[in-house]
């Protein structure tokens, strides 16, 4: 009995400490977790986060993308990912009716990555110069 008693108050000693612990511990890192959680914001897709890189691909003469977002005032590696085989697509760039990029024309199925100057924060238009239906909207911001 005796002994049994003192496992009890061992085991109530350790149960105090755990809590003691615990509660020390809630109190301690609230301030501590939830800074950072908070300082780092997560991308919840890639399409509508500006980036300076992207893929689109090209298959059964639609690109899979309607809109690229892409970060202002830095180099672009755009990689189009042709599907199409036997069939030359390009990737191009458009203000208006202005060409501001223009990518050589493949055939598929294969890929390349264009290396796109710097563009100015604005909505443009890309399409594929062969096949213009092929077409969608580049935010830069
Ligand atoms: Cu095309």
């Amino acid at each position: 009995m005796r002994r049994l008693v003192s496992v009890f108050a061992l085991m109530s000693a350790v149960a105090l400490i755990g809590s003691a612990c615990t509660s020390a511990k809630d109190s301690g890192f609230p301030s501590g977790t939830a800074t950072p959680s908070v300082a780092t914001p997560v991308p919840s897709s890639g399409t509508s986060v500006a980036a300076s890189e992207a893929t689109i691909v090209a298959k059964n003469m639609q690109f899979d993308l309607k809109e690229l977002a892409f970060a202002a005032d830095v180099p672009i590696a755009l990689t189009l990912d042709n599907q199409d085989a036997g069939i030359p697509h390009n990737f191009s760039i458009y203000e208006g009716t202005t060409v501001i990029y223009k990518g050589e024309f493949f055939t598929g199925v294969g890929k390349r990555t264009y290396q796109i100057p710097p563009l100015k924060a604005g909505t443009y238009r890309f399409q594929c110069d062969a096949h213009p239906t092929m077409e969608g909207t580049v935010v830069v911001e």
